[in-house]
């Protein structure tokens, strides 16, 4: 069976067809998956798990329905949706430095980081001793494979849903990224 990786879905309930086009990807790629991993910004924004409109959303309904069906889920945080499951005094805590974060990046002209800095993935090989990264955030979907003091590496991309779906599938030792057809 599959592990499938997704990331940076930015799902809104403004975009009902994005929530859509995730929906049908869960009930269809994912439902027959061993798991699902998603990398982060499933959620364009989250302002908390008591949100009311959060139960609203179809996606986590459809999320439950494909672990009732015996499909392992994993999420991790990313920088768009990294309040998921916090208590509300980690939100205000969260809260009050994003906003000071925010003037701090005003007062700068530090041009935006657009990719991954080279220096910071080789280090990050060498730091956990793994030869493979499974990874999202910078919405450059791709494979890059280089040497790292003398052995093969790969770094695996996953892309945004903003304009269409896409996934990282993983079967039998091999890795393929897939777009979904619009
Ligand atoms: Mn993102």
């Amino acid at each position: 069976m599959a592990r499938l990786f997704v990331s940076d879905l930015h799902l809104d309930a403004g975009a009902p067809a994005a929530i859509e086009r995730f929906c049908a990807f869960l009930r269809t790629h994912a439902a027959g998956a061993e798991a699902l991993y998603i990398l982060g910004d499933l959620f364009e924004s989250w302002i908390g798990d008591d949100d009311p409109a959060a139960d609203e959303l179809p996606v986590c309904a459809a999320l439950r329905t494909l672990t009732a069906g015996g499909v392992a889920c994993f999420a991790l945080h990313g920088n768009r949706d990294f309040l998921l499951g916090l208590p509300h005094n980690a939100r205000a805590l969260h809260a009050g430095a994003a906003r000071a974060g925010s003037r701090a990046h005003t007062a700068r002209t530090t041009p935006y980081l657009m990719d991954v800095n080279s220096e910071a993935v080789a280090a990050a090989y060498r730091a956990t001793g793994v030869r493979r990264i499974i990874h999202g955030h910078t919405h450059r979907p791709g494979v890059h494979e280089m040497l790292l003091d003398g052995t093969p590496t790969t770094r695996l991309v996953l892309g945004a849903w903003y304009e269409q779906g896409s996934y990282l599938r993983y079967e039998q030792g091999r890795y393929e990224l897939r777009e979904l057809t619009p």
